[in-house]
C-alpha cells in the first residue's frame, strides 16, 4: 500500500511537503502495509540546520509494537524456509531499488541529520546500498561447515533465530539500519525495526523500497517512536528472539537489563572515546589530514571518531599548530552545499550537551585552541551550529578526556613513550576503536595490539572492509557484527553428528 492510503482509513491526513514527494506524516510499516499508529501522538522531526519542522513521526506504543512482532512471527516460517541464494536474490533486489534512489537517500539523510551532502552521498547512500549487496554475496558464498571424525561426520546448520528487534541511532541512520536488516533477513529471520525518532526519513524510504520490490509481507516491519514508548516494549516483547542495538551506552544498559533475563540473543554497539596516537616518525601531512578526518567526520558524531589525540612530545608543538590550521580551514555551513565540510549537530539538546563539555573543559584546566559559534546566514539562525573545537592542557584523567562527548570536540595530549601512549589510550571505560600513526609498521602493530579496543587502524581511519569483525570491548558493547560475525549472530549454529556406518 502507498503511504497516503493510510489517510483513507480516517486517521490523521498524511500531509506532503512542498515538492509533493515525501510524506510529511510518516506511517509504520507492518505486515506489508503502511499503517497509522493506534494512538494519536506525534513528534516533530526538525531539520538540524534550520530548526524547521521537516516531518512528523508517530510516537507508537506497545499495541503497535505488538502488531509488528505478530506480523514478523507469522512471516518467519515461510521466509526462513527459503534457501540462502533465494534470500540473497531478495537482498540484491533491495540493493538495486535503493541504488536507483541514491541521490534521494543522500538528500534525505543530509536534511534529516544536518550532515554535509557530500558525506551523505559518499558514506551513507553508498554504504546503505553496499550493505545489501555485500550480504547477498556472503550468503551465496556461505558454505556449510563440516568436521570429520574417524567414526562420524559433523555438519553445522545455521538456523534462523526467529524475530529480531533492530534498534538504530541518529548519526548514520540508513547506513546502520541496512547493516542490521540485510544479514538479519538474509539468515532467515524476520524483523521489526525501530529507527531513531530524530532521523526517521530514510528508514521510511527503505520501507517504501521494500514495498516496491514486493518483499513478502511481514519479513521487514517498522515501528516509529521514541525509546520509552516503542523501543523498550519492543526489546521486552516475549516473542522477540534477538536484539541488535546501536546507540548510547546508558541506553544499552537498559536494553541489556531487559533482554538478558529471558536469554534473548543480544548485540550491543555502544559509545566510544577513541584515541588517535601520533608518533614522531609519522608522515606528517597524511597524519594531520587523517587525524582531522577521524576527529570531525559527521561533526564528530560517529562512535569511531578519534576524539583524544595523543601526540609524541618531540613533535607536539609542530603537530598541534598544523592540526589547528587544518581544523580552522574546514568549512562549517549549509549541509546542501557541496563544499561544506561540517554541518549542524543533530539536536538542540545534543548541542547543549556538547557545549557543556567545552565549558567543563575550561573548568578542568583546558585551553581552547579553536572553536566557538560559527557565523551563519539568517536562514540557519535556529540551527544547531558549533565550530570544530580543539582543546589542550587537560589531564588524561579529566572528564572531558575520558567521557564520550560525541560532537566536534577533540582534546590533545602529549606522551613521552609507547607505554605512556597505551596507558592513556586505555584510560577510559570505553573500548571501541583507535588509530596509530607511525612510519614504523612493527611499532604500529605492537601499539595497536596493546590497546583495549575492538578495532584499530594503522596510518588510516574508518578504512572499512565489510568482512571484518566490528564491535567493542568494555563499555563499548557486547558481541561482534560484520561479515561472518553478522551471519553468526543472526543465526543459531546447530551441530548434527552422523555416525559412520
Ligand atoms: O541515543 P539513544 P541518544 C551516544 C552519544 C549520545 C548518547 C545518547 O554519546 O550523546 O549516546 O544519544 C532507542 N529501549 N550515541 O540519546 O537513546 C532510541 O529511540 C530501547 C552513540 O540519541 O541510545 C534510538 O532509536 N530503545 C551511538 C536508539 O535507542 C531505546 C549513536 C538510540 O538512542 C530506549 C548515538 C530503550 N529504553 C548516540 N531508549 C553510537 N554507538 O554510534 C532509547 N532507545
Amino acid at each position: 500500500m502507498e503511504p497516503d492510503k493510510c489517510c483513507e482509513s480516517g486517521c490523521i491526513p498524511c500531509e506532503r511537503d512542498s515538492d509533493g514527494q515525501e510524506p510529511l506524516d510518516l506511517c509504520n510499516y507492518i505486515g506489508g502495509e503502511f499503517v497509522c499508529p493506534m494512538g494519536d501522538e506525534w513528534m516533530n522531526v526538525l531539520e538540524p540546520a534550520t530548526g524547521h519542522r521537516f516531518a512528523r513521526v508517530p510516537l507508537s506504543g506497545e499495541a503497535d509494537v505488538g502488531d509488528a512482532v505478530r506480523a514478523a512471527r507469522m512471516a518467519q516460517p515461510a521466509w526462513g524456509a527459503l534457501s540462502h541464494s533465494e534470500r540473497a536474490d531478495w537482498l540484491d533486489r533491495i540493493a538495486d531499488a535503493l541504488e536507483a534512489r541514491y541521490e534521494e537517500i543522500a538528500t534525505l539523510e543530509s536534511r534529516d541529520t544536518g550532515k554535509p551532502i557530500s558525506l551523505a552521498r559518499d558514506v551513507d547512500a553508498q554504504r546503505s546500498v553496499s550493505n545489501f549487496r555485500f550480504f547477498a554475496g556472503m550468503l551465496r558464498e556461505h558454505e556449510q561447515e563440516v568436521f570429520e571424525m574417524s567414526s562420524a561426520t559433523n555438519y553445522v546448520v545455521n538456523k534462523p533465530v526467529g524475530v529480531g528487534a533492530l534498534i538504530t541511532p541518529w548519526n548514520l541512520p540508513l547506513y546502520l539500519l541496512s547493516w542490521k536488516v540485510a544479514p538479519a533477513i538474509g539468515m532467515g529471520n524476520t524483523v521489526v525495526c525501530k529507527p531513531s525518532e530524530l532521523t526517521p526519513m530514510t528508514a521510511d524510504l527503505l520501507m517504501r523500497v521494500i514495498d516496491e520490490v514486493d518483499l513478502p509481507a511481514g519479513v521487514v516491519n517498522l515501528v516509529h517512536g521514541d525509546g520509552v514508548g516503542a523501543g523498550a516494549p519492543l526489546v521486552a516483547h516475549s516473542d522477540v528472539d534477538l536484539v541488535s542495538f546501536t546507540g548510547g551506552t546508558a541506553t544499552g544498559e537498559k536494553v541489556a537489563a531487559s533482554a538478558a533475563p529471558v536469554f534473548k540473543k543480544l548485540s550491543l554497539e555502544l559509545g566510544g572515546k577513541n584515541a588517535s596516537i601520533v608518533f614522531a616518525d609519522c608522515d606528517m601531512d597524511a597524519t594531520v589530514a587523517g587525524v582531522v578526518r577521524a576527529g570531525f567526520l559527521n561533526q564528530g558524531q560517529v562512535c569511531l571518531c578519534g576524539s583524544r589525540i595523543l601526540v609524541e612530545e618531540s613533535i607536539y608543538d609542530g603537530f598541534r599548530d598544523r592540526f589547528v590550521d587544518a581544523v580552522e580551514a574546514m568549512r562549517v555551513g549549509d549541509p546542501s552545499d557541496e563544499a561544506t565540510d561540517l554541518g549542524a549537530l543533530i539536536s538542540r539538546q545534543h548541542l547543549e550537551k556538547v557545549q557543556g563539555y567545552v565549558e567543563l573543559a575550561k573548568e578542568e584546566g583546558g585551553s581552547l585552541l579553536s572553536g566557538g559559534v560559527p557565523c551563519m546566514p539568517a536562514e540557519f539562525e535556529h540551527g544547531n551550529w558549533m565550530a570544530p573545537t580543539v582543546i589542550e592542557g587537560l589531564s588524561p584523567n579529566s572528564r572531558c578526556s575520558t567521557e564520550e562527548i560525541f560532537g566536534p570536540v577533540v582534546t590533545l595530549h602529549p606522551f613521552s613513550s609507547e607505554e605512556e601512549a597505551v596507558a592513556i589510550a586505555n584510560n577510559t571505560r570505553y573500548g571501541l576503536a583507535g588509530s596509530v600513526w607511525t612510519g614504523n609498521l612493527e611499532k604500529g602493530k605492537r601499539v595497536s595490539e596493546a590497546i583495549d579496543t575492538g578495532m584499530v587502524w594503522v596510518n588510516t581511519w574508518l578504512h572499512r572492509d565489510l568482512r571484518v569483525p566490528f564491535g567493542g570491548v568494555k563499555d563499548s558493547g557486547v558481541g561482534r557484527e560484520g561479515g561472518k560475525w553478522s551471519l553468526g549472530f543472526f543465526s543459531e549454529a546447530m551441530n548434527v553428528c552422523v555416525k559412520h556406518d
